[in-house]
């Protein structure tokens, strides 16, 4: 379908087949749909509608925020920053519990979900796979394909049809979302995911899965990110992209930093279509036993966001999307082995939605990106080197209008040094200076530090010579021109305009002196960055509000987009939205304080609501509305204090009935990986994919018996923090992590010549995610068990989540619940009726190994109108053996592993979070030897907010609703 012809082939070939560019453009063919966009782009940037575009993007994953509306808390948060695009992978796994069942209701709407980011007014790079890899079970690969046979991201027949399932679903609806054709603002397609492998099944299969696509429909450019390959030929994207993360994960070392890679020859291959980072580093994963993620925000902080997105810019890149922008929650067993419940990634979100430091960086930098157009097309140019040696300097130019932009840092990025440097700019007619022109004062580079200064800017009705300030955004009100400056808090500026004549200026705010040259017609201002100058500049018709901040001032300025044009909001800690109606400004946004807010807009706007009450405000020097708004009331969070506690492993006692049990008697499985004695004890032969499983053997005992020799897959990657605990009759044998152990057995536990019965509890950290080769399909659970002293063989039964793929719970869906005996009761869910529990405090200590089931209720009374992101935290004195799995009202949002760390704080979403009402939290303890328990929980606010946010609960099912579910889907007699 796809024609790639000609030495422009790529780009040909992509306006033949949806039949939407250039000649369109002017003349639209009958059967382009009125509403119909266009995308196309080449060496330069995308455009959009023939307009030049750069590309700042974030990514986010709805699948780790299990609360709709709080999607669009993070999209709004996004286009607030300057991002115009959202990149999102579609976990296939996350939608299909079962082969050939696909869900996209509740917290799987897809379709809510693009509504949602077209409301936002915000792009989507859409990455629907088939394999995703993100630090997620199997790397997005359903459960029920680990017991399939063929290669996966291959041509396999059997691999194929199953891919093609999901392609189908999810095409389907990404294709009434694109912005070509559909109701959406889905741009672009991502075709697989970091395949770096150039052999011709591969291009074979990337092929197969582009002709796919347009066969479902997909009508937007193709993109990949797999670097070097896919250029060309058979399996070629439209336009490739390449991933890089040059801090790498490592969040132990935060100050450490790696070099600035440069992309030219990168640039240089990309002909046809821009330097594309789909995944730029926007932060880090972090692993079990980790520093945490503050660590991995301080790793990729916003020195690392400065000095590298910029370098890309300095290398010609108009198309960044950042990883992660908000990072969010491996809530229950999402996570692929090795990292564990937050995937808060040290993002510029955090996991609870709050703005951090990396943000207002990611802002400066985005809304810079928009403002000046002329930066989507840009070619390199040769410049004078900076004075001090240390620095250095790249410079680009637009050559249709000459702007110019020199992106300066140290030599060494890692510097930091504090440095000062002349810069040599060329200045169009006035030809090359030496700047800044200020006796006394240079540019600045203090230590990891760039700066991109623009010169030869013409915006509005104004023309910059030059700015040694960093320009965040530019808009025109009525008939003046405000420009926003910043610089770092004390360091000398220059800015200097070109007027005909000597124009009027006047200093409303600040220290700022102007010096008119006649001769160069030029307006030189300096000044130190220190809160915020003001100065207005007339001459003649033009008049221009010039707004220089320090750093810390500008990150509080929001730029908002009205149908009557742009806005400025300068003071809260977010401003969402801004609607005109008449005379009046409607303002959406939070506040974390009370205080001033001040809005800049055209000459029509009298006055403004914030969150639909009207603000008194008065009009300032500059012409702006300076009023009060409120911020939150303070919130008290209740304590936890009385729990209730139950012994919760039956499976141990030797009288336990397993007779519903499934056994393990299976011989034969399409997977490859099954290398081990028969029968097969894999639990995903059994359908049991995720959480916990149980195994009860039962051997008659010879009495000869010494030792028994357990081994167990519990998924190794990045460490080994997976766990097995076995019992022989009742008694505990001991633990031990993926591996195999020998345990002794005392002679006296024997039933010699009965029935004997060994209890394994073993862990599953999820499935590997996947290069090539298959690991994804490495078993989990156990994979041999013999006896010393006696060839005694065992019969095996296993025990996982209800219904394994035949789910009691859809709304909560395949990644919610495992095997422990509480969850297969239902003792997590709201409506369990616990009052026949003993009672108990926490912290508690026990000496049995084994599970126990504590659970609590809580009253939440947050007032109305207020976003309070509240976490559950577990507090330890010292470490104990145990690991204990949390849900919030049937939700598992948190694994906590005393002994292993790092995680203490686990993010309960609001909507899942019931802020105006009860709460149950349950707690399902594993002691994993003789020091376990549960230690301090607690209710902890992580911020609080005045908000216009107002997240609906999450409607799923209680206590009632799923036993009933439980028992109809069901075998008689196997609900032990
Ligand atoms: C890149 C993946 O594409 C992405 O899914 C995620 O796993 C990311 O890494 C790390 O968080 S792969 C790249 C690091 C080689």
């Amino acid at each position: 379908m796809f024609a790639f012809q000609g030495p422009f082939g790529r780009l040909a070939g992509y306006s033949a087949a949806v039949g939407l560019l250039a000649l369109s453009l002017q003349a639209p063919a009958a059967s382009t749909p009125p509403h119909a966009h266009t995308i196309t782009y080449d060496h330069y940037s995308l455009s959009i509608d023939g307009k030049p575009t750069y590309l700042w993007s974030g990514s986010f994953h709805y699948w780790r925020l299990p609360s709709p509306d709080l999607w669009a808390d993070v999209l709004q948060k996004m286009k607030a920053a300057g991002f115009n695009a959202v990149e999102i992978y579609f976990d296939w796994g996350y939608h299909s519990p079962k082969r050939g069942v696909y869900d996209f209701a509740g917290i799987r709407d897809v379709d809510r979900l693009l509504d949602m980011a077209r409301d936002a007014g915000i792009y989507v790079i859409a990455r629907p796979g088939p394999y995703i890899n993100a630090e997620t079970d199997a790397g997005g690969f359903p459960g029920w394909l680990v017991t399939t046979a063929g290669k996966p991201r291959s041509t396999a027949p059997d691999y194929t049809a199953a891919y093609r399932e999901w392609m189908t679903q999810i095409d389907r609806i990404l294709a009434r979302h694109q912005f070509t054709d559909g109701r959406g603002t889905v741009l672009l397609y991502q075709v697989e995911n970091e395949l770096y492998d150039d052999s011709a099944d591969s291009r074979r299969y990337m092929q197969d899965i582009e002709d796919k696509a347009h066969a479902d429909g997909i009508t937007v450019p193709l993109i990949g990110n797999h670097n070097d390959n896919f250029f060309t030929g058979v399996g070629a994207v439209d336009m490739p992209g390449y991933d890089s993360y040059p801090a790498d994960f490592d969040c132990t070392r935060p100050e450490r930093w790696n070099g600035v890679y440069d992309f030219a020859s990168e640039r240089k291959r990309l002909t046809h279509s821009p330097l594309f980072f789909p995944e730029f580093q926007g932060g880090a994963f972090d692993v079990w036993g980790g520093p945490g993620y503050e660590a991995c925000r301080k790793l990729t902080g916003p020195d690392f966001e400065r000095v590298f997105y910029e370098s890309n810019i300095a290398a010609g890149s108009t198309m960044q999307n950042f990883y992660m922008t908000y990072g969010g929650i491996n809530w229950g067993w999402l996570s692929s082995p090795g990292v564990y419940t937050s995937y808060d990634y040290g993002a510029p979100i955090t996991a609870n939605r709050i703005l951090t430091n990396k943000y207002d960086q990611q802002k400066l930098i985005g809304y810079m990106t928009h403002a000046v157009a002329p930066l989507a097309r840009t070619d390199a140019v040769a410049t004078s080197v900076p004075d001090n040696p240390r620095l250095r300097v790249n410079a680009r130019v637009n050559p249709e209008d000459g702007t110019r932009f020199y992106i300066l840092r140290h030599a060494d990025a890692a510097d930091t040094s504090n440095d000062t440097t002349h810069l040599r700019v060329t200045l169009g007619k006035t030809g090359d200076t030496t700047i800044p022109l200020q006796a006394g004062t240079a540019i600045r580079i203090n230590g990891r530090d760039s700066k991109m200064l623009l010169a030869n800017y013409r915006f509005g009705r104004q023309d910059l010579a030059y700015s040694t300030s960093e320009l965040m955004t530019q808009l025109r009100m009525g008939d003046r021109d405000v420009a926003l400056l910043y610089g770092r808090h004390d360091e000398d500026g220059e800015t200097v305009l070109r007027y005909s004549t000597e124009p009027t200026t006047r200093v409303i705010d600040g220290n700022v002196t102007a010096h008119w040259d006649a001769a160069t017609h030029m307006l030189r201002l300096n000044y130190r960055h220190d809160g915020l100058a003001r100065v207005t500049i007339g001459q003649g018709e033009t008049s221009l509000l010039l707004l220089i901040g320090d750093n810390e001032t500008a990150k509080h300025f929001w730029q908002l987009d009205t149908s009557t044009g742009p806005v400025l909001v300068r003071g809260p800690y977010l401003a969402r939205t801004a609607t005109g109606e008449g005379e009046q400004l409607a303002l959406t946004g939070d506040t974390d304080k009370a205080g001033d807010i001040e809005v800049f807009a055209g000459p029509g706007i009298h006055g403004f609501t914030w969150n639909g009450a009207p603000v008194t405000a008065k009009v300032t020097a500059s012409s702006s509305l300076q009023g009060h708004i409120d911020g939150p009331q303070p919130v008290s969070l209740p304590s936890l204090t009385a729990w209730r506690i139950s012994e919760a492993a039956p499976e141990i006692a030797p009288t336990f009935d397993d007779s519903g049990w499934t056994a393990t008697d299976r011989t034969t499985t399409p997977n490859p990986y099954w290398n081990h004695e028969l029968p097969i004890l894999d639990s995903d032969d059994y359908d049991f994919h995720h959480g916990n499983v149980w195994y009860r053997g039962h051997f008659t005992a010879t009495g000869k018996e010494t030792a028994i020799l357990l081994a167990a897959n519990t998924g190794v990657h990045l460490g080994n923090h997976g766990i097995f605990t076995a019992w022989l009759n009742g008694h505990f044998l001991g633990n031990n992590p993926s591996g195999a152990q020998q345990f002794p057995i005392d002679p006296s536990w024997l039933k010699t010549g009965g029935d004997n019965i060994v209890s394994v509890l073993v862990d599953n950290t999820g499935h590997l995610q996947e290069e090539h080769s298959g690991s994804f399909r490495e078993p989990r659970g156990l994979i041999a068990a013999t006896f010393a002293g006696a060839p005694t063989g065992i019969r095996w039964k296993i025990q996982g989540n209800v219904g394994g793929e035949n789910l009691p719970d859809p709304v909560r869906g395949p990644f919610n619940a495992g095997g422990l005996y509480g969850e297969r009761m239902g003792w997590q869910l709201p409506g369990f009726a616990d009052e026949r529990w003993a009672t108990t405090t926490l912290p508690r200590a026990t000496d049995k190994p084994g599970v126990d089931w504590y659970r609590t209720r809580f009253h939440l009374d947050i007032p109305a109108g207020q976003d309070v992101p509240i976490a559950l935290r577990i507090h330890d004195i010292a470490p104990h053996h145990y690991r204990a799995i949390i849900f919030i009202n049937g939700w598992q949002m948190g694994r906590y592993i005393s002994d292993v760390g790092p995680q203490t704080d686990f993010e309960l979403p609001a909507g899942l979070l019931n802020p105006h009402g009860d709460n149950t939290v349950a707690i399902a303890s594993w002691s994993t030897a003789q020091d376990g328990g549960l230690g301090e929980v607690s209710l902890v606010m992580q911020g609080n907010y005045r908000s216009a946010l107002d997240p609906k609960p999450v409607a799923a099912p209680d206590y009632q609703q799923v036993t009933k579910a439980q028992k109809a889907s069901l075998k008689p007699g196997a609900t032990n």
